[in-house]
């Protein structure tokens, strides 16, 4: 038996409207496709219809190619095939928006003669995301319709536009009533079934705009730096500005193919659905009563508490503000206000949006006042004793049922939550620094952490706009865990004859933000340091004594001028040579290939430790930590993803070859061809 066609169509008069049911979001899979294709054709045969409209049931307009089909064995019609069909249609076509008409369901827009959407609309172009383009002629059409400066910034960019802009544009012929969609397609549908000719968007010319390239080029360099696929998109933008219409879609076909049978689409890919599954806990029932959350309490006031704060603030849920002083407490809600004034002197918000934000924001200096909060969470100095004496003080004031939450980048929450009654309601929230910036939370959960606390806790964090991830309690949790080993490298290859310029650049090369030590001049090379100047034992000891903590000082590893350009140090490379002379290490050159096994290879076999020991739930929660939250270049998917690229078998021998231990479970994945 065949599964019902998710397309159906109804008639309203000389109307035909095509509908789709395929939840969650009408990706245009197989059955979809077939079923469109189906219902033009039978408004194309049908004498007494006169024009047809495409629209959506439940919560938006196709979504876009069904990514879960990408890289199999095609089935049914594809997408072109429905597209050219839908576009030589001798009865005009209407698309009826709501939601988010996406990627290929953008492209069955535009496919369309004529587009209405609701207010609440959005339509873009974000395959350039996923690594690719659009590669169902939404390059060709789009430029002809709205001119190559917008569709640059929509189609290599990605970002969508709401369907007010889309009508300035020309994208929207009509914007309609909210609740009126569909009356309101068929009304638009009978008044233009009879026009002549058919407006469609492949007989349009659009003007090349040489100078429109130039300028995006510039303007998104940097942004764009190691992607492939903003390039192929540039370029089949200014081909509809160049060739013929059926020319343009050759030219588009070929660069897709060259995108989607790479692997930086691949990593983008993978990332997608990572994202995705991370926010999924294995042994918690999805449906898991959540616990409400309607005011946060957040103790510090510093960097740190104030970022996590405005998270909150940002979503709409009031804050209460802990400090020790009066003038710290100050100091910190200052900060927090001109973030928000900031934000909204460069547009990014809207005018009255920190006034909104600050008006739920309630500093106070007693504990006390956090009785009432849902959840409370600690930012405080990160010491075991300090955190234990606060979270019992936080047992006594806060009510039953609220979250204790631990911001510890390092500690262990077991042993904070020991000192409460409730230890069930404890759980470690890892901001990264911005914390309002950073999309990343690491989640941790300790051995008595309640099902209902993670989950609530995990819903939140997609509230507040966040990516979080589950991680168990170990030191440095997944990111910081790996973190580690990173640097233990990076400082011995120092010793061996590498300089901090040359890691730093293979890193960057290799599509991080920075290099290991100019994170380290940025975060503080002081951060963690004993505080004895007397006591040298490592390169870093030295650079800490003698004042050079990093950009704040103007000097680490790097010499720094007044605006923060790093220029490489003399006084650095002595206090590297003394080293090594002292340790007898003898100098030798360091290739960038040696760089990237010993910095980057133990990361992964790190990854595959703390999948052994099951403190992170699987391989790609990894890679989302390690884009959000270190900056990983996407279009290598992650630690984890990477390592599969490079071949497993080749990391083994990399790690063995320079004396590392590596992993059980890597070296089984190695020795069978299988993943992590
Ligand atoms: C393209 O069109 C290429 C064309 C070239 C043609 C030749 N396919 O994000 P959510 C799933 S490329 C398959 O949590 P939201 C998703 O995995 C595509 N599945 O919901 C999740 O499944 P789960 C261009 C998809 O409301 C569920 O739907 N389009 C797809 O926060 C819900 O997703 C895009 O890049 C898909 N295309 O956001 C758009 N999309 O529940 C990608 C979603 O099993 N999608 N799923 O975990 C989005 O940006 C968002 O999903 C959203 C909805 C804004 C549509």
């Amino acid at each position: 038996m065949t599964a019902p066609s998710p397309i159906r169509t109804e008639r309203h008069g000389e109307i035909l409207v095509i509908i789709s049911d395929s939840p969650p979001v009408n990706a245009l899979g197989a059955a979809v496709r077939d079923g469109l294709e189906a219902g033009v054709k039978e408004g194309v045969a049908d004498a007494s219809i006169k024009a047809m409209v495409i629209r959506c049931d439940g919560r938006t307009f196709f979504a876009g190619a069904d990514i879960t089909e990408f890289g199999k064995p095609p089935k049914g019609a594809s997408l072109h095939e429905v597209i050219d069909m839908m576009d030589a249609s001798d009865k005009p076509i209407v698309a009826a928006i709501h939601g988010t008409a996406l990627g290929g369901g953008c492209e069955v827009a535009l496919a369309c003669h004529y587009r209405v959407a609701v207010p609440s609309a959005v339509m873009g172009l974000p395959e350039v995301k996923l690594g690719l383009l659009p590669g169902a002629g939404g390059t060709q059409r789009l430029p002809r319709i709205v001119g190559v400066k917008a569709a640059l910034e929509m189609v290599a960019i990605g970002d969508p536009i709401p369907a007010k802009k889309a009508a300035e544009v020309g994208l929207v012929d009509k914007v309609v009533g909210e609740g009126s969609l569909e009356a309101d397609a068929i009304a638009f549908a009978k008044e233009i079934a009879g026009k002549r000719p058919i407006p469609r968007v492949r007989d349009k010319t659009v003007d090349p705009d040489p100078e429109a390239v130039e300028a995006f080029r510039k303007a998104h360099g940097r942004k764009m730096r190691g992607f492939d696929a903003p390039a192929a998109n540039i370029a089949c933008v200014v081909a509809a500005s160049e060739k013929p219409f059926d020319e343009g879609m050759k030219f588009e076909r070929e660069q897709f193919m060259k995108l989607m049978t790479g692997t930086q689409s691949a990593a983008q890919r993978h990332i997608f659905f990572a994202e995705r599954q991370a926010a999924k806990i294995d042994d918690v029932d999805p449906k898991t009563p959540l616990r409400p959350v309607n005011k946060v309490g957040v103790i510090g006031a510093g960097t740190m508490g104030g970022g996590i704060s405005m998270n909150f603030l940002s979503a709409g849920i009031p804050v209460t503000i802990v400090e020790m002083q009066q003038e710290a407490l100050d100091r910190g809600t200052g900060v927090v206000r001109k973030n928000y004034e900031a934000s909204a002197a460069k547009g990014r918000i809207k005018p009255d949006a920190p006034e909104k934000a600050m008006a739920l924001l309630t500093p106070t200096l007693s504990l006390d006042d956090l009785a009432d909060c849902d959840l409370i969470i600690e930012a405080v100095y990160e010491n075991m004793d300090v955190k234990k004496e606060l979270f019992t003080k936080l047992d006594a004031i806060a009510r039953p049922g609220a979250i204790l939450a631990s911001n510890t980048s390092y500690l262990n929450v077991d042993e904070i939550a020991a000192v409460t009654k409730r230890p069930e309601d404890v759980v470690g929230m890892h901001f990264f620094s911005p914390a309002n910036v950073m999309k990343l939370l690491e989640v941790v959960r300790g051995e008595k952490t309640a099902g209902d606390v993670l989950a609530t806790v995990m819903a939140l964090a997609k509230k507040i706009r966040k990516v979080a991830v589950v991680a168990g309690v170990c030191h440095g949790f997944i990111g910081n865990r790996m973190l580690s080993p990173r640097q233990i490298e990076a400082n011995k290859l120092l010793m061996e004859g590498a300089t901090p310029e040359q890691i730093d650049r293979v890193h960057v090369e290799f599509g991080m933000p920075m290099g290991p030590f100019q994170m380290s001049d940025l975060a503080g090379v002081d951060i963690g340091w004993h505080r004895d100047p007397t006591r040298i034992e490592s390169i870093r000891d030295a650079l800490a004594a003698e004042g050079r903590w990093g950009q704040k000082k103007n000097a680490g590893f790097y010499d720094y001028d007044e605006k923060r350009n790093p220029t490489p140090s003399p006084r650095v490379a002595e206090i590297i040579e003394d080293f090594r002379s002292r340790s007898n290490l003898p100098k030798r050159e360091i290739t960038d290939e040696e760089i990237v096994e010993r910095t980057l290879y133990p990361m992964v076999n790190e990854g595959a430790l703390i999948l052994e020991e099951g403190k992170a739930q699987r391989a790609s929660d990894i890679d989302v930590v390690w884009i959000y939250g270190y900056g990983w270049p996407v279009y290598r998917g992650g630690p984890m993803f990477w390592a599969q690229t490079e071949g497993l078998p080749k990391v083994v021998a990399g790690l063995e070859k320079h004396g590392f231990k590596v992993a059980e479970s890597l070296k089984a994945a190695a020795e069978s061809g299988g993943k992590l």
